[in-house]
């Protein structure tokens, strides 16, 4: 298989183009990053695109990330963007106050123009946008402490735009997650790849397997070592893991299939620990 990764299917480039003409209905944008590639998994022109409105990022899923690399990431992404940038988890209720109150307090100039022209107050209209799993849906469900959207555990669940009003100020609109339509950044295509956040017939889980291991090498050998019982001067490969567990097949092969897709798996549901895959400085 040629490893190199192109996803741009029809149904993201119809999202761009209803989310572009969505945009005069709305007052501010609610952009969602995946924690474990703040920058991996940011859409680079998303500000283009949103006409530059004012913006709150939530770094989602960080019950999966590296708590000291969240923290520099989320100062780096204020001074950046110059907006708010909240840690969210759909795993608990604790953050739904912090993003209702950080919504309100960023409409507050809204309100104050509807009440200066005399109109009555309105709910503010909320866009929520992002890569395709990052969790738009699973947020927005949470503030509503209801399943109005759909959600799942692959990209491209979200297929149409809708609104959901999740407090008597406040209306969100679920869009699909969108992607560049060139990924010419492929180390970035390849990490999108690693949390799921494209298409599993647009890479290879060998190579994805096989790249995931050496940043968790670089960054989370002792951990990773440790969950998959290789010792310390064990290289960290698929075939190594595989051995391990004994999953051999003819000809006294490992087997590697079945074992990437299980490496990719444990990484994405947090069994290895917690991890994040771009590094601040580095960026
Ligand atoms: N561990 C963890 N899982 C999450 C979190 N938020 C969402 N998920 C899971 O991630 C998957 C994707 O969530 P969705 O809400 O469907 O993501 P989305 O951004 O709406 O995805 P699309 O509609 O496909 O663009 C689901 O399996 C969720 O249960 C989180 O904070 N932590
Ligand atoms: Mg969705």
């Amino acid at each position: 298989m040629n490893n190199h990764i192109h996803w741009y299917p029809g149904h993201i480039a119809k999202a761009e183009r209803e989310l572009k003409e969505k945009l005069k209905q709305v007052d501010l944008i609610l952009e969602i990053y995946d924690a474990r590639i703040p920058y991996s998994g940011a859409y680079q022109n998303s500000d283009k695109l949103t006409n530059n409105k004012t913006k709150i990022i939530l770094m989602n899923k960080s019950d999966l990330a590296d708590d000291i690399k969240t923290k520099i990431w989320v100062k780096k992404i204020e001074d950046k963007f110059n907006c708010p940038c909240i840690l969210t988890t759909t795993k608990n209720q604790k953050d739904t106050k912090i993003i209702i109150d950080k919504i309100l307090d960023q409409s507050k100039p809204l309100f104050e123009k509807l009440k200066s022209k005399g109109l009555l107050e309105r709910p503010v209209r909320v866009m929520v946008i992002g890569m395709p799993n990052v969790g738009k849906s699973s947020v927005i469900n949470k503030l509503t402490k209801t399943s109005k959207t759909k959600t799942g555990a692959k990209a491209g669940v979200t297929r149409n735009q809708q609104w959901v009003r999740v407090h008597p100020k406040i209306e969100l609109l679920d869009t699909p997650g969108i992607i560049p339509s060139i990924q010419d950044d492929q180390l970035k295509a390849l990490k999108l790849a690693m949390v799921n956040s494209i298409s599993e017939n647009a890479y290879d889980n060998e190579y994805t397997a096989e790249h995931l291991l050496k940043i968790l090498d670089k960054y989370y050998g002792i951990q990773t070592r440790a969950y998959y019982n290789l010792e310390k001067d064990e290289p960290l490969t698929i075939e190594n893991i595989a051995y391990k567990r004994n999953w051999i097949i003819k000809g006294q092969k490992p087997d590697i299939v079945r074992c990437s897709q299980f490496i990719l798996t444990n990484f994405r549901d947090g069994k290895i620990g917690k991890i994040t895959l771009d590094e601040p400085e580095d960026f």
